[in-house]
Formats: C-alpha cells, structure tokens, sequence
C-alpha cells in the first residue's frame, strides 16, 4: 500500500504541484479546473478516468458544465501519498 506522506515529505511534495490547494478538514489536496465546455471538460474527465485505471488510483469530483472541481486523497492510507501527487501531476499536464 502507498505510504501517507508527512512531514518534509508532504511539504516538499504539495510544493511540486501548482494550484492545488490543501483541504482544512482532511487530509487531501483540491483544484478546480475550467474547461472550455462540457465537451472538453468530459474529455480531460475521459482521460483522467482511464489513467486512474490504470494506477487504481481514482479521483473525487464534481463536475458541472465546463468546471470539474477535484479532490484527491488515498483512502487506504489515511492521507495524501505519492499516488495522489502523481494523479495531480497528470491532471496539469493534461490541461497545460
Ligand atoms: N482511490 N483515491 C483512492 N484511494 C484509495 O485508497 C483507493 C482508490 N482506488 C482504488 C483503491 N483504493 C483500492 O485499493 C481498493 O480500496 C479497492
């Protein structure tokens, strides 16, 4: 099972990511992405979906029209881990 990040860990590896924002009731990280429409917003969600998949890893989200509001955090773990930093990573390469 992945490792729940902390202490210098966690902060260094939150400080690799642009834009997500740390929860203040649990531990996990969220962003809210704004697409073009609901097209490209389906299609980025399509992309991430397969890729969670893959990693058995899978997001939290809310998506209306163009918007997906994102929440990742591994459950098994309790906390943020290397898995969730990863997932995040792929979602800005994916958008950027
Ligand atoms: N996705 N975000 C997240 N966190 C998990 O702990 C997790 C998951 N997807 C599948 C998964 N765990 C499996 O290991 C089992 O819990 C089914």
């Amino acid at each position: 099972m992945a490792k729940k990040l902390e202490g210098t860990e966690r902060s260094n590896a939150l400080a690799s990511l642009i834009g997500w924002d740390e929860l203040k009731d649990r531990n996990a990280i969220t962003k809210n992405y704004q697409l073009s429409d609901f097209n490209a917003a389906f299609g980025f969600m399509s992309r991430v979906a397969i890729k969670a998949e893959k990693m058995d890893h899978h997001p939290e989200w809310f998506n209306v029209y163009n918007r997906v509001e994102v929440t990742l955090s591994t459950h098994d773990a309790g906390g943020i881990t290397q898995l969730d930093i990863e997932l995040a990573k792929f979602m800005d390469e994916i958008t950027t």
